[in-house]
C-alpha cells in the first residue's frame, strides 16, 4: 500500500518522470493505476495507439457512473448556482477523429450565449476538423524547461524556464536569471516553476517567479532586469509572498497577470493525496486556490477592492477562486481575458475549468468534494455552489493535464479560437472550443512522445510546448487540410 500510496500521491509528474526512462515506470504506472482505482488494464506507456477518441463522458462505464446526476442535466436551472453535469453524447466521426462535448459553464444561459459579443462568436470559428496540428522543434538541450513566455516589452524574446532555478533566452540559451542557489528542485514537483513578467516590464524592469526553496515551501518573489533589461540582478530578489509547504508536491507554481493589471498565482492543494491536509475547501489558507494580488500597491502588495472575498472573516483575502487541486497551468485568452485553468486530478480524471471575462471571482471548483464533474470523497455529494469544469478526460487518455492558452497567433489563422491544452503522461495535445451554440468540444489533435511540462506564448501570440524529459522546446503548428 506504501507504494501505491506514495504512486498515487504523484499524480501530477512522479510517476511519469521513468516513462521514458527505465523500465520501473511501467511498473510504477500499473501500480499507480491499480491503486488509484483506475480499471482498465495497464498498457506500456510507451504503447502509442492512433488518435482517435476524446472520451469525455462518453463510454458506457462513464455514463453509469453520471447516471445518478442526469436528471439534474436533462432539467437545467439556468439561473441557479447547482452545478450542470457535463452531457453525455454519443461521439460524431469526423476525418478520423472523434469529438467528445461537455456543457457549458452553468453561469451563462443559452440565451446569454446567444447574444455574446462578437469576439466570442469569432471563437466559434474554429473548427479542428480544417485543421491539424503538428509540432515544430525550436530549440533543444534545455534542462527540464517547464514554461515559456515572453516579457511583452517589444523585443520580441523568448524565456525557457528550467525547473532547477536558471531562466534562459530561447534564442541562444544565455542566461537570463539564475538562482539555483536557493531553488529546492528535487522532488519532481519541486523547483522554478512560474513567471510573469510585470505589464510595464520595459519601465521598470520587474518580473515575478514562483520557485520551491530548499526548505520545500513555495516563493513568489519579484526580481528586476536593470538597465537595458537584457539580463536579471540575481540579487534583487524582493519576496512578495510565502506559503509552507506540508508536502513535496501539489505546489501549483503558476503566475500570469490579468488584463486587470493584477498578478494571478495558482497554488494547488498542499500536497500528498486525497486533499488530507484539507486545504481544498479551506478558505483560511492559500493553498488549493487561485490567488489575486496587487503588486503595484501595499508592501508587498495589497488586496484589490473588488476581491471576492475581500472583508469575509477567516478568509484570505487573497483567494480569487477555491476547490482546485493542482492548477497546473492557467491562462487568459489574451483576446478575451477569459480565465482557463488545467487542474490535475487525482486517479481517474483530469480537467478544464473556465471562468468568463468579468466574472467577480469567488468560484468553488469543487476538490476534494468533486474530482473533475464526479463525486469524490462521498457518493451523492452535495454540489451545490460548485462550478464543474467545462470538459475533462479519463485516465484512459492521459494522467496530469497541462493547462495551455487560446490560439491568438498570426501565423496559423485557422487555429485561432481553439485553447490549446495536453497531457503530460500521455504526450496528447487537443483543442477544447465552443461551436455555435455555445457547446464545448474537446478534440484531439495529435499525440507525441513527449512529456508536456507546459505552454507558453510568445508576444506574437504564437504557442510553444516544453518538453521536460528531452529538454526541446516546440512550437505548435497548424496546416489546414
Ligand atoms: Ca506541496
Amino acid at each position: 500500500m506504501l507504494v501505491v500510496g506514495m504512486v498515487c500521491r504523484s499524480t501530477q509528474w512522479g510517476i511519469s518522470l521513468e516513462r521514458k526512462s527505465t523500465w520501473l515506470g511501467s511498473i510504477l504506472l500499473a501500480l499507480f493505476i491499480a491503486g488509484c482505482g483506475g480499471d482498465r488494464s495497464a498498457t506500456s506507456p510507451t504503447e502509442r495507439a492512433e488518435p482517435t477518441t476524446v472520451s469525455v463522458l462518453t463510454t458506457a462505464e462513464e455514463a453509469t457512473a453520471g447516471a445518478s446526476q442526469s436528471a439534474e442535466t436533462e432539467e437545467p436551472e439556468p439561473a441557479s448556482p447547482a452545478p450542470t453535469v457535463a452531457e453525455v453524447e454519443t461521439p460524431v466521426a469526423t476525418a478520423g477523429r472523434q469529438e467528445a462535448t461537455a456543457t457549458p459553464s452553468q453561469n451563462s444561459t443559452p440565451a446569454a450565449r446567444a447574444t455574446r459579443t462578437p469576439e466570442r462568436a469569432s471563437a466559434a470559428r474554429f473548427n479542428p476538423q480544417d485543421v491539424s496540428l503538428r509540432l515544430e522543434v525550436v530549440a533543444e538541450g534545455f534542462a527540464e524547461p517547464l514554461f515559456v513566455t515572453h516579457a511583452g516589452d517589444g523585443s520580441g524574446r523568448v524565456f525557457v524556464v528550467e525547473k532547477g532555478g536558471v531562466i534562459r533566452l530561447l534564442k541562444d540559451k544565455q542566461p537570463f536569471l539564475d538562482i539555483t542557489d536557493r531553488v529546492g528542485a528535487q522532488g519532481s514537483e519541486q523547483g522554478l516553476l512560474g513567471l510573469a513578467f510585470h505589464p510595464r516590464f520595459r519601465q521598470n524592469g520587474y518580473f515575478y517567479v514562483n520557485y520551491t526553496n530548499q526548505d520545500g515551501d513555495s516563493v513568489i518573489s519579484r526580481f528586476t532586469a536593470p538597465g537595458d533589461r537584457q539580463r536579471a540582478d540575481a540579487g534583487s530578489e524582493r519576496v512578495v509572498l510565502t506559503e509552507d509547504q506540508p508536502a513535496a508536491n501539489h505546489n501549483g507554481g503558476m503566475l500570469a497577470f490579468g488584463r486587470d493589471g493584477y498578478l494571478y498565482a495558482g497554488f494547488g492543494d498542499g500536497g500528498g493525496a486525497n486533499d488530507q491536509f484539507g486545504n481544498g475547501q479551506n478558505r483560511n489558507t492559500l493553498l488549493g486556490k487561485i490567488l489575486r494580488i496587487d503588486v503595484n500597491r501595499g508592501s508587498p502588495y495589497a488586496i484589490p477592492q473588488d476581491n471576492p472575498f475581500r472583508g469575509e472573516e477567516g478568509v484570505r483575502a487573497e483567494i480569487y477562486a477555491y476547490g482546485l487541486r493542482n492548477p497546473w497551468r492557467f491562462s487568459f485568452d489574451r483576446d478575451t481575458g477569459d480565465l482557463y485553468i488545467g487542474d490535475v486530478g487525482q486517479g481517474q480524471y483530469e480537467w478544464v475549468l473556465y471562468q468568463r471575462a468579468g466574472t467577480k471571482g469567488g468560484q468553488n471548483y469543487g476538490w476534494p468534494i468533486t474530482e473533475g464533474d464526479h463525486c469524490f470523497l462521498e457518493e451523492g455529494c452535495n454540489r451545490e455552489g460548485i462550478t464543474p469544469p467545462v470538459t475533462e478526460y479519463t485516465h484512459d487518455l492521459g494522467c496530469s493535464i497541462t493547462g495551455g492558452y487560446v490560439y491568438r497567433g498570426e501565423r496559423y489563422p485557422a487555429l485561432r479560437g481553439a485553447y490549446l491544452f495536453g497531457d503530460y503522461c500521455d504526450g496528447r495535445v487537443w483543442t477544447l472550443h465552443r461551436d455555435r451554440a455555445g457547446k464545448w468540444i474537446q478534440t484531439e489533435m495529435l499525440q507525441e512522445e513527449i512529456s508536456i511540462s507546459s505552454f507558453g506564448e510568445d508576444e506574437a501570440g504564437e504557442v510553444y510546448i516544453t518538453d521536460l524529459a528531452s529538454g526541446n522546446v516546440y512550437q505548435v503548428a497548424a496546416s489546414t487540410d
